[in-house]
């Protein structure tokens, strides 16, 4: 841990924690540095302690200095690392980017209570003729059985969204717009599908983890849309959408490389609107996460 989030924490200071992989392999390189550095300045704008987490040569870092944080979004041999990948990479002294299940894990072994990322990963739909898919990301059992609040704004729209509301619920995870009735889709505000709770303000958001922490381990899920202005035009983004998927199916793209495959060809066919608003959407979580934190703390 880093001084100042050591510090942080046993002060009882705000404290978010954020994750590495949207960085290292969800924006392009150089979008990346200059959006984690927009991030932790976004966290500390609202008075809360920023802490980037990561595993460098085989170490879990919780509070990464500008310098790792550098490192890790100009190294081409950093790995995605869920939570089952921590452990491998620890003993074998490797470098990698973690994912929500992966940074949950370790901001809740550290003692932080709250996390902003981008997007969830979630049920992916079936390939090919599979009737159902296995590819069910652990971030959902993660976040059930790790005491964090999670903002994010929902899962892509790649995803089978109703499966992974209906997982969520089989595992008591609250799910509780921000200030939104809507269940969001990433690049679009609404994904069509209700959020069973809303709130519409930090106070309301932290008064609800409160309580839900008093009754359970498990973690929470803050859904906070994209930006109105920020949108993603939805004529661009289905046809978008259409084409991450004929790419996934052609070059049977599985596992974790489909959320970076799918997300890389967004970038490339939206001549920069899709980083836009990716970017427009976690400074959105990181804020709202930071206010949240900085009410739990008080
Ligand atoms: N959604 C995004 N960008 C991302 C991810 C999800 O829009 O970078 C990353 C997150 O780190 C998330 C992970 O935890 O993908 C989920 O991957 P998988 O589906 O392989 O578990
Ligand atoms: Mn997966």
């Amino acid at each position: 841990m880093s001084n100042e989030v050591a510090d942080a924490i046993s002060a009882g200071r705000a404290v978010v924690a954020l994750e590495s992989t949207l960085l290292a392999h969800g924006f392009p390189p150089g979008d990346n540095l200059a959006i984690a550095a927009q991030l932790e300045r976004t966290v500390r704008e609202e008075g809360a302690v920023p802490a980037t987490i990561a595993v460098l040569d085989g170490k879990p870092t919780v509070g990464l200095t500008a310098d790792q944080i550098h490192t890790l979004c100009t190294s081409d041999d950093v790995a995605k690392l869920s939570l089952r990948d921590l452990g491998p990479a620890i003993g074998l002294g490797r470098t990698g980017a973690t994912t929500v299940a992966g940074t949950a894990a370790l901001a809740h072994a550290a003692g932080i209570g709250v996390f902003a990322t981008g997007g969830l990963g979630g049920v992916h739909l079936p390939a090919g003729d599979d009737p159902v898919s296995w590819d069910v990301s652990a971030d959902i059992g993660v976040l059930a059985a790790t005491g964090v609040l999670v903002v994010s704004s929902g899962v892509k729209s790649v995803l089978d969204i109703p499966a992974k509301l209906e997982a969520l619920e089989t595992r008591s995870v609250p799910v509780v717009g921000y200030r939104s009735d809507d269940f969001p889709a990433f690049y679009l505000r609404s994904s069509g599908h209700r959020v069973p709770w809303r709130v519409d303000s930090p106070a309301e958001a932290a008064a609800v983890f409160a309580a839900h922490r008093e009754l359970s381990d498990s973690g929470m899920l803050l859904a906070n849309p994209v930006p109105t202005d920020a949108e993603m035009d939805h004529r661009l983004h289905d046809r978008l959408l259409a084409e991450a998927m004929e790419i996934l199916r052609s070059r049977d793209v599985r596992g974790s490389d489909v959320t970076p495959v799918m997300l890389e060809h967004f970038h490339r066919a939206s001549d920069g609107v899709s980083v836009a608003v990716n970017e427009a959407l976690v400074l959105s979580n990181a804020r709202v996460a930071a206010q949240v934190a900085v009410e739990l703390a008080g």
